[in-house]
């Protein structure tokens, strides 16, 4: 028998089934931008993103358990619970960008939340609000309001999910803003285990989940620079490329940089040197 079969794969990550019960979430080191995943690596993504999902992971288990089981030695790979996902994205923002701001800038609203007149983009929400969204097998997301994610999966499990989004996001932007790195926005996929428990799934609060701005370029009125991203889109601008597949290589700068900005963004976060990651990814964990 092999040792785990292939289940699914995202754009950047593969899922094997260990056994009935545990998966096996595998992170590439594949980088996408606006969408597309480019054909050049940047080493030890994978791993930084593995690394700071298990580190959230290990602290947020109050506020909500999780589907993590155990961090392989290759720093890269999850042993996670098998779960019976729920069909909605859960989206927690503290400011208004991407889906949020186009949302409001054509209607005023996002996922039914009424926002106030005049906001900019990327301006700080007075509250941090829940926006699901469907789960699209191609293209993009859609932005549903409260009663149309309740239809998903009902109306207690609904204000569960609202209740400890918010509360997972309150905790990690706190946590974050403390270390100079906005967590503007971010994405928690949740499941249900056997009894009907309520766990977090996916990954949590990593660059490729979540908007990570450096708190010190913070400027209200227009896109801001993303913590990890920036040099590669920087570089895709100057080429021309019109955004659809297949996606350019990168040269070799500007890889470097953007690994650069990857382990700088899980030092800051962790405060663990990220060589330390890499000799027992356990380190995490404490
Ligand atoms: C899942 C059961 O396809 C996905 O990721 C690509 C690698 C998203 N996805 C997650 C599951 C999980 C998790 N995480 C879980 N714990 N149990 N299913 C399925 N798809």
């Amino acid at each position: 028998m092999p040792e785990a079969v292939h289940v699914g794969s995202g754009k950047v990550r593969e899922l094997f089934a260990l056994d009935d019960d545990r998966l096996l979430l595998v992170a590439s080191d594949r980088i996408s931008t606006f969408d597309v995943v480019l054909p050049t690596e940047i080493p030890d993504k994978g791993r930084v993103l593995t690394g700071l999902s298990s580190f959230w992971f290990a602290r947020t288990r109050e506020l909500c358990p999780n589907h993590l089981l155990g961090l392989r030695s290759d720093g890269r790979s999850t042993e996670c619970k098998r779960l019976e996902m729920l069909p909605i994205e859960c989206v927690a923002r503290g400011y208004l960008s991407g889906s949020g701001w186009k949302d409001y800038r054509a209607t005023g609203s996002t996922s039914g939340h009424r926002l106030p007149e005049g906001l900019q983009e990327s301006d700080k929400l007075e509250l941090p609000i829940f926006t699901p969204s469907t789960k699209a097998t191609e293209g993009h997301d859609e932005n549903i309001d409260a009663a149309a994610a309740a239809e998903l999966v009902g109306d207690k499990r609904f204000a569960e999910v609202e209740e400890t989004a918010l509360a997972l996001y309150a905790f990690a932007s706190s946590y974050a803003a403390a270390r100079r790195i906005i967590i503007a926005d971010t994405k928690f996929e949740f499941g249900l285990d056997e009894d009907g428990q309520l766990l977090l799934a996916d990954e949590a609060f990593t660059p490729d989940s979540s908007r990570f701005w450096p708190a010190d370029q913070y400027k209200p009125g227009g896109a801001q620079p993303s913590f990890d991203k920036q040099f590669v889109r920087d570089y895709c601008e100057t080429l021309g490329w019109d955004k659809t597949p297949p996606g350019p290589e990168l040269p070799d700068e500007v890889v470097e940089g953007t690994r650069a900005r990857y382990v700088e963004a899980f030092e800051t976060i962790t405060g663990i040197e990220f060589d330390a990651y890499l000799r027992d990814p356990e380190v995490v964990l404490a």
